[in-house]
């Protein structure tokens, strides 16, 4: 099975040059100057397009269980809407119930994902803490290659991790080579703020802002930084969606601190002004958490990003339909929390950031796909255009244009977050595993087709870790006595 990319512009994290770039049986085998290639080589005609590592979304919640249903959007309709947008891989959360165990829960996501038609892996969320949730984490770690673990410091009553589980869970990471990463917001606060506004009589979606302010993100992003910090383990946070998180993240890696942020899509383009809309159905199309935010945070995101304190973008991809939604209509604490956009984050982020020159083409590979790949473990496999690389490509056609509609999109959701947005740079060809999958417009996917990917601890892979392990342990007790 081989396939030629003849005559675009390779655009990788750190260069662009024109190339021909050839597939064999899923792995790119060839990256040159007008490569000759066996006859029976499907050939894709790249001429003024550019040719990228596809798109890793690392934080996805595909037929998530959550507020009592389950994600419209499986991991199959997801994985194809993925591809549909450029996105050839996928890092989703295995989030088991407290109480229950990891494996269990892993092997119940591995199930589910079978039907995925790209590649994919998973994190998985600590929402509990005894022995045996530290032994099935050193059980994934070695036996089934995940490398990063998940903490709500939201939901409580629910999933949420207190300050026991973060230090517990932290450092028995840190004892793995694995990645602690953390959904900040304060949820004791949540709560009660959620409670008072119920009292005063706020039924709606915009109570769900109101009850999720910003200090609620910066406090809890500050905590799990400086936990982080005491036990000398990297952390990484998802949507940091608020300034006052930001500035966490910038201060402690200005002081030399390995922290991570991700940054999703739809923070960085809408704003809290979704809530006030009188139709509750679009209000609540809205909810999830973090929430929205004025709009003054966009700027603060966008700099983060331009700036390298933010490294990643994702969507937070979890996916509920208005009958789903409707759970909430009087207590905006039902509503289920969630919104999509895994195919759409690519070609928002080239609008926005691209065209508008916040973002070079190199810098926007580094957040749509190399960067995630580095710091969860899967370079150069993914994330790259090089030989040996997998052979996962998006050919990006920046002059074709498009207007993002739920009435065409191809995720299984009835609402789009970004609908009616017209974007210029689209991609026109996905390539998973060496085969073509999309091609201007239209889907030729197999279920199943998805690989899980495992991911490999960091240490003695990622040096610098490495180096930071062996300089100085989390205590100075040994632990281990
Ligand atoms: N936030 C959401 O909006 N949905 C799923 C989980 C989460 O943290
Ligand atoms: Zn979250
Ligand atoms: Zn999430």
């Amino acid at each position: 099975m081989s396939l030629l990319i003849k005559g675009g512009t390779v655009v990788t994290a750190d260069q662009s040059f024109m190339a021909d770039v050839y597939c064999v049986d899923g792995k790119i085998a060839k990256v040159g100057a007008d490569l000759t290639v066996p006859g029976g080589t499907e050939v894709i005609d790249a001429a003024g397009q550019y040719v990228m590592p596809g798109g890793i979304d690392p934080h996805t919640h595909m037929q998530l269980p959550f507020m009592g249903t389950v994600a419209s959007e499986d991991f199959y309709s997801g994985t194809a809407a993925g591809l549909a947008g450029g996105t050839t891989c996928i890092i989703d959360f295995v989030i088991p119930a407290p109480g229950t165990s990891l494996m269990s829960a892993f092997h119940q996501w591995r199930e589910w994902a079978e039907k995925s038609v790209s590649d994919y892996a998973f994190h998985v969320a600590v929402t509990w803490w005894d022995e045996s949730v530290a032994q099935d984490m050193e059980t994934l770690v070695k036996e089934h290659g995940v490398n990063s673990f998940k903490h709500f410091m939201a939901y409580k009553g629910a999933i949420m991790a207190d300050d026991e589980i973060l230090v517990n869970s932290f450092s028995k990471a840190w004892d793995l080579g694995a990645l602690p990463t953390v959904h900040a917001e304060n949820g004791e606060l949540v709560y009660q703020l959620q409670k008072k506004l119920l009292a005063m009589g706020i039924t709606g979606p915009e109570g769900h802002p109101q009850s999720r302010p910003p200090e609620v993100e910066g406090e809890a992003a500050n905590r799990a930084i400086r936990i982080a910090q005491a036990l000398k383990t990297p952390v990484y946070l998802v949507h940091v969606s608020t300034e006052e998180a930001l500035d966490s993240v910038t201060r402690a890696r200005s002081e030399g601190q390995r922290v991570f942020g991700e940054v999703l899509a739809g923070h960085l383009l809408i704003d809290d002004s979704v809530y006030k809309n009188k139709d509750f159905d679009v209000a609540a199309a809205h909810v999830m958490s973090p929430p929205f935010r004025p709009k003054k945070a966009q700027d603060a995101l966008w700099k983060g990003l331009q700036s390298g304190n933010l490294q990643t973008t994702a969507t937070d991809h979890c996916c509920f339909c208005a009958d789903q939604k409707a759970a909430g209509k009087d207590d905006f604490t039902k509503i289920p929390n969630g919104t999509g956009g895994v195919e759409n984050r690519m070609e928002v982020l080239w609008n926005a950031g691209v065209n508008t020159g916040r973002l070079t083409m190199n810098e926007f590979v580094k957040v749509t796909s190399t960067n995630a790949a580095q710091i969860f473990n899967m370079y150069p496999r993914k994330g790259a255009i090089a030989e040996g690389s997998d052979a996962d490509i998006v050919v990006w056609d920046p002059k074709g244009k498009k207007t993002i509609s739920a009435k065409t999109h191809h995720q299984n959701v009835d609402y789009n977050i970004f609908e009616g947005m017209e974007v210029t740079g689209i991609p026109s060809h996905t390539i998973s595993q060496g085969k073509l999958v999309y091609c201007n417009g239209k889907l030729n996917v197999v279920r199943g087709a998805g690989n899980y990917i495992k991911r490999p601890p960091f240490a003695p892979y990622f040096d610098a870790i490495g180096k930071m392990r062996d300089m100085d342990p989390p205590f100075s007790v040994d632990r281990d006595s």
